[in-house]
């Protein structure tokens, strides 16, 4: 049970990080644009709670909880949102462009799929090197239409380069489902079986799901038996890009809003806690405990300074 409190902690630290972010957007501060992952957040937890400080991942322009949960800097992502010198990018990069070393969080970028070639790239450095470290891929459903998505998982099941594949298939790119994007009855677990990776699909709003399949998946790739794909199907609560709620827009049926959030991944786990002595008292503390670090990761973000225009040209590859 104790592993389970970390677990929601974790996955409740990154909602109400991300909730404070919404509460704020209108202020103009952060000024980059913000894709949220409230209610996609135990695909980011459960996958991290195997990963070491070694291992390299990659995301995409949703990449907040795939950050904070591989040990990122609270203080570092706030100051990036608000364009800081002491943001994770030195203010440069924002809500998309994410980068932090310390913690194994290679990067993630905004055009999508690009993530998955860098990643695989880095996989072959790791085997090249022998590294005792993978890499790890994080997408979304829409990437897996992208030629990104072949070209790289195809050469990595050639190569059995040490990576795992995450992709967060929450129906949707932007406004449009999976039916006018995809042939019916296409699996992207299946699909990438075919092309020769080990791969298991689940309900990414399960922790114990999610963590069991990715436990499964670790093995084969830290073997050196190749690549492997977890495919978590979730659902975000929020518009696709910035804090509201769209449902108003009816782009997504009503019935499947509510069954998705009736699966939220913290209410799910509030359901097991609850059997916990004490539950409530717990919960009381650790909301108070993420409230206080969330608040003084907002004072750090505003008491920082912007980066000197002088030095614009910092960090760039060319110029
Ligand atoms: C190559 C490319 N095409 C289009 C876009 C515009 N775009 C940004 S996010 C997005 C949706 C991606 O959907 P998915 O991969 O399922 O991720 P999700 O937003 O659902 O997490 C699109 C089309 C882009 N950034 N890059
Ligand atoms: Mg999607």
């Amino acid at each position: 049970m104790s592993d389970l409190i970390e677990l929601y902690r974790q996955t409740l630290r990154i909602r109400l990080v991300e909730e404070e972010i919404a509460k704020r957007y209108s202020e103009q501060k952060m000024r980059c644009p913000t894709h949220l992952s409230i209610g996609q957040e135990a695909v980011a937890v459960g996958v991290s709670s195997l990963l070491s400080n070694q291992d390299k991942a990659y995301s995409s322009h949703r990449a907040h909880a795939h950050y904070l949960a591989k040990g990122g800097c609270l203080n570092k992502l706030i100051a990036e949102l608000y364009g800081k010198e002491t943001g994770c990018t030195a203010g440069r990069g924002g809500s998309m462009h994410l980068s932090d070393l310390d913690v194994g969080f290679v990067a993630s970028t905004a055009i999508v799929a690009n993530s998955i070639p860098l990643a695989v790239g880095n996989a072959l450095h790791q085997q090249v090197q022998k590294k005792a470290e993978i890499s790890i891929a994080y997408f979304g459903d829409g990437a897996t239409e992208e030629g990104a998505f072949y070209e790289s998982t195809n050469f990595a099941a050639v190569k059995k380069l040490p990576i795992l594949f995450v992709c967060e298939n929450n129906q949707y790119s932007v406004y449009t489902p999976l039916k006018p994007r995809q042939p019916e009855g296409r699996s992207i677990t299946r699909l990438a079986q075919e092309i020769g990776i080990k791969s298991i699909a689940v309900d990414g709003n399960d922790i114990n799901q999610v963590i069991n399949a990715t436990q499964e998946l670790l093995n084969h790739v830290r073997s050196g038996l190749g690549p492997a794909l977890i495919e978590c199907h979730t659902y975000r609560h929020r518009e696709h890009c910035g804090p509201h709620f769209d449902d108003d827009l009816n782009y997504r049926p009503r019935v499947d809003i509510e069954r998705w959030l009736a699966n939220d991944p913290l209410f799910k786990m509030t359901q097991e806690l609850a059997k916990q002595n004490n539950w409530s008292a717990i919960k009381a503390d650790i909301e108070k405990e993420l409230m206080l670090e969330i608040h003084s990761a907002f004072d750090f973000a505003e008491n920082s300074p912007f980066p000197d225009p002088k030095q614009n040209n910092n960090y760039l590859y060319a110029n």
